[in-house]
Parts: structure tokens; C-alpha cells; sequence
């Protein structure tokens, strides 16, 4: 047991994770009109990132870049403010690696090539193993079990993948496997997903992480480079569909360690799935639990005082039940149910707020009622406004998802948005 551990931790010692950061994430409207999806917030105080990079942490692999490109503004403002203190000393750092044509006089194009933009960085830092992330997705796993099945099936790369319900499999890279979970076949977003064996109504999907040995990584990325415009140079579409052709490529099932069970790993990338994740997180036993001690969730946080719960001038109780309410935030004779709110939000007199994620920095005003509703960063809601109760003035006024959900921009009610959104 000890030797293997330490064995594990000498895997991610040797370990560079890369965490792809730059896609547009266009789903989630105008929730990404000014910031990456990465750097959108989650669960109370964090931002989506925080959960692949609190990943890499807790895992032992201390060297982590962050390949941004769009709107990368509050994203790099977020990353310099709260993953600062790795010590560099000790060979730890998170290293962002924005767009800088340092091969192309290009942005990146696809995935891959925004890893191979970054091959002279990468080789300087001389890894054993790149470990490829995505920068938007919440989930907690530990990086060290899919590295030690790399080394221990001497794969050249390892897809992380999850069983997924087989008409939802389109949104993602699709494969099937040999007994020895040898990838046979990888097919990006099919039409028509493969089912597993046996299971009619459930796909492998790829999770869009993956580790490469290095030498592999370098050669396979030259092989697709020189391809030019007949590749698009996307990992899902182009580098993982040619590898398994020619390289041992295995796939990691990604389960929970305690149950066993497939484990908890949600895309937020449309606004229904946002507010549904995060107003997952307040049940009594939530899949994620964000309150686990043994594999905490790093994150930028301001020093705010602790959130209250005042009676008004007139008595009437300011309260929250069934919710989740972070720092620096006051309820003065309102009610709020069944909600998110992140850190500083005031909700004022007469205002209920229901089955709403509420993002940092928005003032409710008196006497608003609010209902099935996302609200952005920095939002100001004019007293008196109803959101959730008439569908068709909330779609003049705001975007509604195909859920029913509203979202609320700063930029929907004329106002500006906070800096560093
Ligand atoms: P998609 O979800 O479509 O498929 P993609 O849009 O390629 O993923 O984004 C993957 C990650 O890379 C995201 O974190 C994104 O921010 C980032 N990214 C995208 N373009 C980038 C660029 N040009 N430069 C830097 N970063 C960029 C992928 C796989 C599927 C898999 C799903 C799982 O291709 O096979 O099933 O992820 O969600
Ligand atoms: P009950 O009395 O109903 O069993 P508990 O007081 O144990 O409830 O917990 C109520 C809620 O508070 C649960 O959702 C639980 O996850 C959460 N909780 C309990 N203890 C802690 C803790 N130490 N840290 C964070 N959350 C906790």
C-alpha cells in the first residue's frame, strides 16, 4: 500500500497539467458575453475553474497552466488573485497561457492546437506526463488513480470518460472498448451514439480530459499540425479519432471512490443545467458536497463579514430556509427559498426570492419577486420588479431558457457590469 502510494505520487509529481480554458461556451448566453465559462461563478464563492485546478491541487500536481484566448479578462483576474499561493520554491505554480502566437500568427484554432502553441513551454518544464483538463466542468476526482491506470496499462494516452444515458450522448466525443478498456472506436458528438456492450440505452463518453506521454503528445500533435486546413486540430474531432489507430489508447472510467458508482460530473454549459446544478448543491445530502474537509475547493475569496438575517424598521423577519447564503450578505425583511445567494447580495423589504441562483455583488430592491431565475454578477433589480411569473413580459425584458429559467444581466437592465465581472 505505502509503495504504491508513493509510486502515485511520484506520477503526479511528474505530471504537467495543461487546463484548456479558451472556449467560448455560448450556450450559457449572455452569461458568456463577457467572461470565458470557465471564470463563471458556481456553488456560492467559487468559479467553474476552481474545480479542475482544486482538483490538480488535491491531487499532488502542483504545476498547472491555464490556456485562456476569449474573453479571458476576469478569468486572469480571478487566477492571479486566488491561486497565488503556490510556492514556487517548491516547483508549484498555475501558469496562465494566454494566446500568444508564439508558433502561428493565429489565435488558437482547435484544442490541440492551443497545446501546440505551448510546446516550447511545455517542453521546458520537462514532464513525464501532460495531463490535458478542461477548464469547465464541476466535479471532484482525483487525477493520481486515471494516472497510475495510465502508466499501469502502459497506455500513450488515457481518455477519462462517464456512462452516460445514450440519447444524451451526442453532446459529447462517444467510444467503445475491448475487455481491456483498449479504445476501439472514438466518434466526436455522432448522430447516432454507440451503445456499450449489453447496455442498449447507455454510451462511454468522453469527459474531454486526457493523459499523454509526453513523447506521444509532442509527435502526435506535430503529426496533426502538419495536416494544415484538413484537420480542424481539435482533440475530440481530429487527434483522439487518428491516435487510437496507432497508439495504445485506453480509456479511464471515471467512478466515485467510496461507492463505486459512476461519480458526480456535471457540464454547466446551458443556463437550465447551470441553475439546476447549483440549486443541487443545497439538499440535505447533495451529490457534491462542497463541505468535504479531505478534498477542499480552493478559490479567490474578499474578506466579507458574515452573512445576516435583520428585521426590518418594521419588524418584518428577514429569513432564508432551504438555501445557501455566502458572506457578506444581508436579508432585511425579505424571504428567500429554496436559493443560492453569493457573496454580497442585499435583499431589501418585502422581496421574496424563490429557487433562484443569485451571483455576487446584486442588490434586490423592496417588494421584487423573483422566481426560477438566474441572476448576473453586479445586477441592481429596480424595486417593484416581478421575474418567473409572467413568461411572456420576462422574455421582452430578459432571456429565457427553453426551461423557463430568466436570466438577468446588468446589461438586460441598462446598467453596467462590476469590473472584473
Ligand atoms: P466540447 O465540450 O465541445 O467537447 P470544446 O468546445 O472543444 O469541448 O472545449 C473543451 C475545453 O477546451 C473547454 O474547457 C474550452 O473552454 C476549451 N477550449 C475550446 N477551444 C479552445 C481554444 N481554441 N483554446 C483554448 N481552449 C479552448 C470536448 C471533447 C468531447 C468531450 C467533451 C466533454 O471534444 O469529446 O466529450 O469535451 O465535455
Ligand atoms: P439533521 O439534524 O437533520 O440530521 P444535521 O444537523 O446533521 O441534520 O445537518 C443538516 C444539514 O447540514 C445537512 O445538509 C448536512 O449536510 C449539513 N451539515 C451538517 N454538519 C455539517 C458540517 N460540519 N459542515 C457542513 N455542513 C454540515
Amino acid at each position: 500500500m505505502h509503495t504504491a502510494k508513493r509510486f502515485v505520487s511520484r506520477l503526479t509529481r511528474q505530471t504537467l497539467a495543461l487546463v484548456l480554458a479558451g472556449g467560448r461556451g455560448s450556450r450559457l448566453h449572455d452569461l458568456t458575453r463577457w467572461r470565458a465559462k470557465p471564470a463563471v461563478p458556481f456553488g456560492g464563492k467559487f468559479r467553474i475553474i476552481d474545480f479542475p485546478l482544486s482538483n490538480c491541487i488535491n491531487s499532488g500536481i502542483g504545476q498547472v497552466g491555464v490556456v485562456t484566448q476569449y474573453k479571458s479578462h476576469s478569468l486572469i483576474r480571478h487566477i492571479q488573485r486566488g491561486w497565488g499561493f503556490l510556492r514556487g520554491e517548491l516547483g508549484e505554480f498555475v501558469e496562465l497561457l494566454p494566446a500568444q502566437q508564439r508558433i502561428e500568427t493565429s489565435w488558437y484554432a482547435g484544442t490541440a492546437d492551443a497545446i501546440m502553441q505551448n510546446l516550447d513551454i511545455i517542453r521546458s518544464h520537462q514532464p513525464e506526463y501532460v495531463l490535458i483538463l478542461a477548464g469547465d466542468h464541476v466535479y471532484k476526482m482525483d487525477y493520481g488513480t486515471m494516472l497510475a491506470a495510465h502508466v499501469e496499462r502502459e497506455a500513450d494516452v488515457t481518455v477519462g470518460c462517464i456512462e452516460v444515458p445514450r440519447q444524451e450522448a451526442s453532446a459529447f466525443g462517444v467510444m467503445s472498448v475491448d475487455s481491456e478498456l483498449r479504445i476501439t472506436e472514438f466518434e466526436e458528438k455522432p448522430e447516432n451514439p454507440m451503445a456499450m456492450p449489453g447496455r442498449d440505452d447507455r454510451a462511454l463518453a468522453s469527459m474531454g480530459i486526457y493523459v499523454f506521454s509526453t513523447r506521444v503528445l509532442f509527435d502526435e500533435l506535430l503529426r496533426d499540425h502538419e495536416l494544415g486546413d484538413v484537420s480542424s486540430h481539435d482533440f475530440g474531432k481530429d487527434v483522439i479519432p487518428a491516435v487510437i489507430r496507432r497508439r495504445r489508447v485506453f480509456a479511464f472510467p471515471f467512478r466515485d471512490p467510496v461507492n463505486n458508482k459512476p461519480a458526480y460530473w456535471r457540464d454547466v454549459g446551458t443556463i437550465d443545467s447551470l441553475w439546476r446544478a447549483n440549486l443541487e448543491l443545497i439538499g440535505v445530502s447533495p451529490e457534491l458536497n462542497l463541505y468535504d474537509a479531505h478534498w477542499p475547493i480552493w478559490t479567490y475569496q474578499e474578506q466579507l463579514p458574515p452573512a445576516k438575517f435583520i428585521f426590518d424598521d418594521d419588524n418584518r423577519r428577514g429569513m432564508a430556509v432551504d438555501s445557501m447564503v455566502a458572506g457578506g450578505c444581508i436579508v432585511s425583511g425579505a424571504s428567500v427559498r429554496h436559493s443560492l445567494l453569493f457573496s454580497q447580495v442585499r435583499v431589501h423589504s418585502f422581496a421574496s426570492v424563490e429557487d433562484t441562483v443569485v451571483f455576487p455583488d446584486v442588490e434586490i430592491g423592496r417588494d421584487c419577486h423573483i422566481r426560477r431565475a438566474v441572476i448576473d454578477r453586479g445586477c441592481r433589480i429596480p424595486p417593484g420588479t416581478r421575474i418567473g411569473f409572467d413568461p411572456d413580459a420576462d422574455r421582452h425584458r430578459f432571456h429565457v431558457s427553453p426551461g423557463g429559467i430568466s436570466l438577468i444581466t446588468p446589461e438586460m437592465l441598462g446598467q453596467d457590469y462590476p469590473h472584473g465581472l
